[in-house]
């Protein structure tokens, strides 16, 4: 009787399971959600489809009759569950209950390869280099050591117009940044705005997610013809349209930035590496066809690791642009792109500063805590921003021998600025908060103050006291004037 009960709940179980995933199933090719095609979390921008479990609607990957629809259906459900029968798991639903993050084995950012401590400042050379090139082997890929020519034509030299008003105070322009390697070549368009009357300005430099038209309102500002998600507004078959103008300039304050004395330029990521997965054919990866990730070189690098690679190719041309001061340079990023900063000030160390903004899980936040977002997720989601070795972790924290505490660290002596939000739960603001406090060895081992708190601070209150900063500001997963606000301050703090 026992085993015909075992046996009845048994089957029912699994056919809870096949039904969901046929649901799943009818989703993704769209058999359930033929209404639903209009852009979704708004405070999300670069979302894909697939992102399902963050409330955004899948997008049907095929359009095709019914009953073809239903026999994809059936086909997908029966692959997905042999698939699933075959890895013999389903991903962890994420966390959010603080008593149940996981407890903490971290490793200690002054612990060398042999295991053994450094112990002055003279090994931080060794030990940062050691960091980073574990960091990249297992997690972001390693990107080419090739180099590549990059020329550049200012095709636009004048006097910025914002929010409707010409601004005679603020210097706009725009430069095609070429980058060629055997043959081929890649265009990223950089805007950059700066102060007319400080010869050489400290410069932000951040990737944004819609085309630098979406930055501001100057009709000046060349349309992005890079690919843009169609869940964006103002984009068309993936293609920008003129309605797609300022439409993400909440997020880029730029008058505010160059009255404060500072530059800003930016780039449309997907000039750099179009943000889906095609096999790492397009973008920078295609001029690097002799260096691709796939099964055969799961260390190599990944989206993430590719549009910091351009911002150092940016970087290259700021820094001997005129009005930018060398020595000023600032790299900063929101969510995806704050992850993508974090790697990018890891590995160029002429960004003096580096700013995460709601960086999150493969960003600021400590993976093994295993709070909102977790490895398992993010690579499933985002198949090509990681390594495929970092795939070894999904949903096997205990195996991670390392974590994002070190690649705070690998950003020392230099000034570093870790921005959460209060509602962000997926990204997990007191995960950023801790690897800003578990690197701080690394800050002590120059003689400076890294972050004390292990607790979060009150909403607003940013901490400000170290090398490290960090606030919480309240509201949304986003990146506002408040955050900017802080960020400039910072700056200013450390000498920018
Ligand atoms: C989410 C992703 C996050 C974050 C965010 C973004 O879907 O899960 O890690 O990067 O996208 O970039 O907007």
């Amino acid at each position: 009787m026992q085993w015909l009960v075992t046996i009845v709940v048994v089957l029912a179980a699994l056919g809870l399971v096949l039904l969901k995933l046929y649901r799943f199933a009818r989703a993704l090719v769209g058999i359930d959600n033929q209404d639903q095609d209009k852009p979704s979390c708004g405070s999300c921008p670069g979302q894909r489809a697939g992102s399902s479990d963050l409330g955004i609607t899948l997008k049907p990957l095929v359009q095709i009759g019914d009953k073809t629809k239903h026999s994809v259906a059936v086909l997908v459900m029966a692959n997905v569950s042999l698939a699933s029968i075959a890895w013999g798991q389903e991903i962890r639903p994420p966390n959010y209950d603080e008593s149940k993050a996981s407890s903490l084995r971290l490793v200690s950012v002054l612990a060398g390869a042999d295991g053994k401590r450094i112990e002055s400042k003279d090994q931080w050379e060794l030990q940062r280099k050691y960091l980073v090139d574990l960091l990249a082997k297992e997690e972001y890929g390693i990107a080419p050591s090739d180099p590549v020519s990059v020329s550049i034509e200012v095709f636009d030299d004048g006097v910025a117009v914002l929010a409707g008003e010409p601004k005679p105070k603020i210097r706009r322009r725009q430069i095609a940044v070429n980058l060629e390697r055997r043959g081929k070549s890649v265009r990223i368009d950089l805007a950059v705005w700066s102060p007319k009357d400080r010869p050489s300005a400290p410069c932000f430099l951040g990737l944004n997610f819609r085309g630098n038209q979406s930055t501001c309102d100057d009709p000046a500002i060349r349309l992005t013809t890079s690919w843009c998600d169609n869940r964006n507004p103002g984009v068309i078959q993936n293609k920008a349209t003129q309605a797609s103008r300022a439409n993400h300039s909440e997020r880029w304050p730029i008058a505010h930035i160059v009255e404060g004395g500072f530059a800003v330029a930016t780039a449309h990521y997907s000039d750099i590496d179009p943000d889906f997965d095609d096999g790492f054919e397009n973008g920078v990866h295609g001029l690097f066809p002799d260096h691709r990730l796939d099964a055969e070189h799961p260390d190599r690098w990944g989206s993430i690791a590719a549009w910091a690679w351009g911002m150092s190719r940016l970087a290259d041309v700021l820094e001997k642009l005129e009005g930018i001061d060398p020595k000023g340079l600032m790299v900063l990023g929101h969510s995806r792109l704050g992850k993508t900063a974090l790697w990018a000030g890891a590995t160029d160390e002429r960004f003096r500063l580096v700013v995460s903004n709601n960086s999150g899980c493969g960003g600021a936040a400590l993976s093994q805590r295993i709070y909102g977002e977790s490895v398992a997720r993010i690579n499933t989601s985002f198949p090509h921003w990681f390594n495929r070795n970092f795939r070894k972790y999904n949903d096997k924290e205990d195996l991670l021998g390392f974590d994002q505490h070190q690649l705070i660290a690998t950003i020392a002596p230099r000034a570093v600025y870790i921005a959460s939000a209060s509602n962000d739960k997926w990204a997990d603001p007191l995960g950023e908060l801790l690897s800003g406090h578990y690197a701080s060895d690394a800050y002590a081992l120059h003689g400076k103050r890294g972050l004390d708190a292990k607790e979060l601070p009150a909403v607003n209150t940013p901490l400000v006291h170290g090398s490290i900063g960090y606030h919480l500001r309240e509201g949304d997963h986003d990146m506002l004037l408040y955050d900017w606000q802080q960020f400039m301050a910072f700056a200013k703090q450390n000498g920018f």
